[in-house]
């Protein structure tokens, strides 16, 4: 019997590994040798696979996967054109890409721009060199070695090196461990102190999903976690013998507190939790320092995945353009998205600011953060970039030492 809700969430977590390359390498050869079947089209013909053919599949001893083959890269439209192009939406989704080469050619400037674009991402990605038996086109093979990457060689028509490449292929692929709130920066003993916000929405006697989860955490590491709300902060400050390791609060509280309570104290937000939970703490690190480059009329997308916001940035999207525009003195071009009206084509836009993804799965976010990153657009999220207006990013960010280093990097780089 069918359980689709178990099914939905399989997929969710099965990896996707991407054959690309040129037409004609032996990228649907190489799929059919993998999986053992004559599965996708191969042909003489270049250009047989005009789509992305998808194949479910129980890689062993890993697991189930996802497998891709897809059309030519020469495909493609025009280098540098902002559009969300058919390999752009498949390098974003993938977890481990793998690129087929002709072992007779010499790099193709759109290999060139393939392995450009494959470095932006943090996906694995590993390269195959087919039809070794022609022998191996040596100045493909010193290409290679300046962009230092190092390379599989294969015959799909011989079945050499295959073997080799799919144990390559299971090592490579990244472990399904989910990102967690706290986990990582707690220890045993911690005293953490979760002030819970009273909003519209949501009384402050119901805890949310994503409260009771850092809860959980922190017992599972030992650590004492108290809670209370925020008009009763500063009665539990007093009652504590020493400060908390930590405070969770939201981010207009923390402009409150931050003078009060010594900065060896560290104080962040539940919203920039969930959102190094969701993506990439430094990605948006890096987004926000476009944000004084934006010159009046520019484009800015407002991203939104989620069709609700049950956290204190549930009115994120309303009060978001008014702050830019008053902290730039600039008058900008706003265009609010959803995930279905995500537009192809991205020309012009300056900036996207990403909701946080609370309803969504950190895959689901990363693909949309990838998609940016593929066409070089600065990212911000909604609880960054608050932060970010309010002067308050380097204490949000005062419990990770990566946020830290890269925040510190940035500033350096602008002076
Ligand atoms: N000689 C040789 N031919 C191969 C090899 N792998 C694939 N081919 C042939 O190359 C052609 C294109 O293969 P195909 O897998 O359809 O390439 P794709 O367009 O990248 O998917 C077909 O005629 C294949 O039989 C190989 O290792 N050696
Ligand atoms: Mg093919």
């Amino acid at each position: 019997m069918e359980n689709t809700d178990n099914t939905l969430h399989f997929e969710d977590n099965r990896p996707q590994i991407s054959i690309v390359g040129r037409r004609n390498v032996g990228k649907s050869s190489l799929l059919n040798k993998l999986i053992a079947q004559d599965y996708s089209i191969v042909s003489e013909s270049p250009g047989t696979t005009t789509k992305p053919v998808e194949k479910e599949y129980e890689l062993l001893p890993l697991g189930p996967v996802l497998l891709v083959d897809t059309a030519g890269i020469e495909e493609e439209g025009e280098l540098g054109e902002k559009r969300i192009s058919q390999t752009i939406k498949i390098l974003s989704k993938s977890d481990l890409i793998v690129v087929v080469l002709d072992a007779r050619d010499r790099l193709h400037p759109k290999e060139i721009e393939l392995f450009a674009n494959v470095d932006k991402l943090d996906s694995r990605c590993l390269v195959a060199v087919n039809k070794i038996e022609f022998g191996t086109n040596q100045k493909l093979l010193s290409e290679l070695k300046e962009l230092r990457i190092t390379h599989f060689e294969i015959s799909c028509k011989e079945n050499v090196g295959i073997e080799e490449l799919k144990r390559k292929i299971i090592r490579s692929l990244p472990s399904n461990e989910q990102q967690t709130l706290i986990k990582d920066i707690v220890s045993k003993g911690d005293i953490i102190l979760l002030v819970v916000p009273e909003s519209r929405q949501i009384p402050a006697s119901k805890l949310l999903q994503n409260q009771l989860q850092l809860i959980n955490e922190a017992f599972e590491q030992e650590a004492i976690i108290i809670l209370c709300k925020e008009d009763e902060l500063n009665q539990t400050l007093i009652n504590l013998k020493n400060y908390p390791d930590l405070i969770i609060t939201n981010s207009d509280n923390i402009i409150k507190i931050s003078s009060e309570i010594p900065d060896k104290v560290k104080i962040t937000t539940l919203s920039l939790l969930m959102s190094r939970n969701k993506s990439d703490l430094k990605l948006f690190l890096r987004g926000l320092k476009s944000l004084d480059r934006l010159q009046n009329g520019d484009k800015i997308l407002i991203s939104e995945l989620c069709s609700n916001h049950p956290s204190e940035d549930e009115m994120a999207a309303e009060k978001i353009p008014r702050l830019i525009e008053h902290y730039l003195n600039k008058k900008l071009n706003f265009i609010k998205v959803t995930e279905k009206s995500f537009p192809e084509y991205l020309t012009d836009i300056k900036l996207i600011i990403q909701c946080i993804g609370c309803s969504k799965s950190r895959k689901a976010v990363t693909h949309k953060m990838n998609e940016a990153k593929l066409l070089d657009i600065p990212v911000v999220n909604y609880s960054l970039l608050i932060s970010y207006l309010k002067g308050t990013i380097p204490r949000v960010i005062s419990p990770f030492k990566e946020a830290i280093l890269e925040w510190e990097r940035l500033k350096l780089s602008s002076i």
